[in-house]
């Protein structure tokens, strides 16, 4: 059941959701969606549906519509929880699927597990289906285990089981010919390789030859990788924090490494990197927003054979 009390402080919810704290208050400034319960001292907190809302206007937005669009919609949906929300069942129809797979994850049940999966996939088309329910889901169990809420294992056979699902929605919609190629990989220190996965279902679609080298890729392994495939353009993931020294190191060595292969770094911890990867000639994507990271990416990438 979604619990409509406040629990979360701001950061958390900017890391469940992957929008920006700034975005979240402009967006209750401007729309009411969500208004936050406050604390005695003033924190924002936020609960379980005001989450529930926050994705729903990010697939939303994602998916094209303005936010104030995006607001005015589930505003007329009815979708407005405050101040006693109803549940959100009715109103989100991936809440449910979503549920089920937490439950086979808290269950430790690898078979019903599986069969969730197998089900979650036939719900919508590959993104939707990430962005509604494969993300969140790993998100929320990841969460968990951070919180010391869920064990090592329940983690590793969810991340296992849903980087695979999201792995076979990929090869769903890779594009065939000559399509041009991306390779995507995260930074040497890095483990949260799902995040290339997830990335590379929308690239897909976007008409990009999708290649994953994902968690812990060191710079010796893109510059072989650059060498032997020749891809159009390199997307580095960067989430966990490096010392600075760190950073300066393996940014340099990437930097080494693509070559004359156009690079971009995104992810949950780009802003320790950005500057530097800037400063050597790569390119940073700091928000994800798939309208703007389209443009951006075919403006960077360097041409096809066939259309060079
Ligand atoms: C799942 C998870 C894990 C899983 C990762 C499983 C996997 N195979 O990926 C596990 C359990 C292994 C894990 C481990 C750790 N984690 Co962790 N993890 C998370 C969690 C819950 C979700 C991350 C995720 O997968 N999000 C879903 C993906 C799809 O979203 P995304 O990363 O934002 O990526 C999207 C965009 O950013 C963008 N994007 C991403 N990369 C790129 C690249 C390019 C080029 C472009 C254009 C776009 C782009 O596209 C993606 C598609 O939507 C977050 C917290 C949270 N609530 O978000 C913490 C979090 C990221 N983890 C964190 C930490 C600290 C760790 C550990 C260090 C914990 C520990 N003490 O061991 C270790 C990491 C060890 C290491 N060296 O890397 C911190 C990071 C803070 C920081 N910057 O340091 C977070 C924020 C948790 C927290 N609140 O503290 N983690």
């Amino acid at each position: 059941m979604t619990d409509a009390r406040g629990k979360y402080r701001i950061q958390s919810v900017s890391e469940m959701t992957g929008v920006a704290a700034a975005t979240l208050r402009a967006w209750e400034r401007r729309y009411g969606i969500p208004i936050p319960a406050r604390t005695s001292s003033s924190y924002r907190v936020y609960s379980d549906v005001d989450i529930e809302m926050i994705r729903r206007l990010r697939v939303l937005c994602d998916g094209g519509m303005s936010p104030s669009e995006a607001a005015r919609l589930i505003l007329d949906e009815g979708d407005t929880p405050q101040p006693t929300p109803p549940s959100l069942d009715s109103t989100d129809p991936f809440a449910p699927m979503r549920a089920s797979l937490v439950r086979a994850v808290e269950l430790f049940d690898p078979r019903q597990l599986d069969r969730e999966l197998d089900r979650a996939t036939a719900l919508g088309t590959a993104t939707t289906i990430v962005e509604q329910v494969l993300r969140p889901v790993l998100v929320q169990i990841g969460q968990a285990w951070h919180d010391g809420h869920m064990s090592i294992a329940q983690e590793h056979l969810a991340t296992e089981a849903i980087t695979a699902a999201t792995r076979r929605l990929l090869g769903l919609v890779q594009p065939d010919g000559d399509a041009p190629t991306i390779l995507l990989a995260c930074f040497a220190d890095d483990e949260h390789g799902y995040a290339t996965v997830a990335l590379g279902v929308h690239l897909a679609t976007w008409g990009w030859r999708v290649v994953i080298l994902g968690a812990r890729t060191p710079p010796a392994a893109i510059k072989y990788a650059a060498e032997e495939l020749e891809p159009q353009l390199i997307g580095m993931s960067c989430t966990a924090k490096m010392t600075p020294q760190r950073a300066r190191e393996l940014v340099q060595q990437y930097a080494d490494a693509v070559g004359d292969i156009p690079w971009i770094v995104g992810g949950f911890g780009v802003s320790q990197v950005a500057p530097l990867v800037l400063a050597s000639g790569g390119h940073v994507s700091d928000d994800f927003h798939p309208k703007t990271l389209r443009a951006m990416l075919d403006g960077i990438a360097r041409p096809t054979k066939a259309r060079r």
